[in-house]
């Protein structure tokens, strides 16, 4: 019996369309700067949060009507979800969905009947990818809900905790490689601390660092190919996460030479929490060619945590979307819906609304990012805003060719600056506003 039997596969029925569960924007095969919409905005669903998440919050318990659901922490009752699950993601036209090992599957008594518990699931759920095309698009290991992690996992001040960890990401590689993974996550759990007075900073960074090449080592000898990511967030659920943001990780990778196995999974919700925007995150992952997938969400301006909330406001999407197309796509990453329904929002569905409005936000700031692009009125005013760099004394300075002593001279010869121009950020804000 399906799950959703008043749910039909949700489609494109344009702008006009007053039906909540039709796209407006997203139509899968319309092409942009020649690509589909469907191959730029590779959407993903996250298990954890649409299968996984009850509703509770630290007033009250779990609110959420899952009718599937038998209310036991059974194999079974995993594999039933699993079922459901791609019900849910092929009638809403999803490409690609994400999970943690312990999101689809339950822990047992032992590793050993954990592995084996995974293992039942992970059959359902690779049966479920090829009868409905779906595909992984990045897998991780829950690190940090189970007790013995209170410490962190890599980074614990308790080795056993490391060689745990080690064990559940060997198991969670060889998963992530049977359901063809596109992509591999470590977002830091609780690799990060609360106090310094109890922590050695540098002995847990090293641990980190030994920890990712003991991963990227058994990519190699197991014929894994899929990306690795490292997804920055900044506080929650320690004080202080080591993977704090994207320029914090890049340092560390430069620092622990594993530049060239990782990129980064960009997170909006993440980046406020860090102080910046998501386009800032954007750009520094960009420009240092380190921008591998994007966790799509929004935080709240009012409350201050991680509030993973979908979506819906079109210049953060068109935002996302212009540094996207800037550089290259997000391939073999994607748009992966890390969002989940408010506590009130507790029928199934509510599942469908959260994402189809996602997915649409998405396409409507893909349009928009496109348009502005063609028109090329912002591009050229950044590009002329940065002229004096093309000849004369700025070319000298970005080619190497001046020094101190002959900037000194040019200066004293000069006297003073050539006028500087307007940064007309109210112009190009209303120039933005044409496009939306
Ligand atoms: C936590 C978070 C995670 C990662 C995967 O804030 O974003 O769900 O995306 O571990
Ligand atoms: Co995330």
């Amino acid at each position: 019996m399906p799950a959703f039997p008043e749910v039909e596969k949700i489609s494109y029925e344009g702008p006009e369309s007053k039906n909540p569960l039709a796209y407006r924007w997203y139509d899968e095969n319309e092409l942009v700067e020649g690509v589909s919409m469907k191959e730029h905005l590779r959407f993903s669903v996250v298990y954890w949060h649409t299968f996984r998440g009850a509703g509770s919050d630290p007033f009250g318990p779990g609110t959420m009507l899952r009718p599937w659901e038998d209310g036991t922490d059974s194999v079974e009752n995993a594999q039933r979800r699993a079922r459901v699950a791609f019900e849910f993601m092929s009638k809403l036209g999803v490409p690609f969905y994400a999970f943690h090992d312990r999101d689809v599957a339950p822990e047992g008594a032992s590793l050993a009947e954990t592995n084996r518990n995974l293992d039942a699931v992970v059959k359902v759920l690779k049966e479920e990818q090829e009868r409905t095309g779906i595909r992984l698009l990045w897998g991780t290991a829950n690190m940090f809900s189970n007790p013995r992690f209170m410490h962190g996992a890599a980074t614990s001040c308790n080795a056993d905790a490391f060689a745990f960890a080690a064990a559940q990401v060997k198991k969670a590689l060889e998963v992530t490689a049977e359901l063809g993974g596109e992509n591999y996550v470590f977002w830091g759990g609780r690799e990060g601390y609360q106090n310094l007075y109890n922590t050695d900073m540098k002995r847990e960074l090293d641990h980190l660092g030994r920890f990712l090449h003991l991963a990227v080592d058994y990519a190699k000898e197991i014929g894994f190919t899929g990306q690795f990511l490292i997804e920055p967030k900044p506080k929650e659920p320690t004080k202080h996460q080591y993977d704090s943001d994207a320029a914090a990780c890049l340092n560390f990778l430069r620092a622990y030479d594993l530049l060239d196995d990782f990129k980064l999974n960009i997170e909006t919700n993440h980046a406020t929490l860090a102080g910046h925007t998501m386009m800032h995150e954007l750009e520094y992952a960009g420009m240092q060619g380190a921008l591998g997938s994007i966790d799509a969400n929004t935080g709240d301006l009012l409350l201050g945590w991680d509030t993973d909330q979908f979506p819906t406001d079109i210049y953060l999407t068109t935002q996302c979307m212009l540094s996207l197309l800037k550089y290259g796509g997000v391939a073999p990453g994607g748009v992966n819906f890390d969002a989940k329904v408010r506590r009130e929002s507790f029928e199934p569905i509510d599942l469908f609304h959260a994402h189809v409005g996602g997915m649409d936000a998405f396409a409507r700031g893909l349009k928009t990012a496109a348009a502005i692009r063609a028109d090329g009125e912002l591009a050229d005013f950044v590009a002329n805003r940065y002229s004096s760099w093309n000849a004369a004394i700025g070319a000298e300075i970005e080619s190497g060719a001046a020094n101190f002593k002959s900037l000194e001279a040019y200066m004293l010869k000069k006297g003073e600056i050539s006028p500087n121009a307007s940064g007309r950020q109210e112009m190009l804000e209303h120039l933005i506003n044409r496009f939306v």
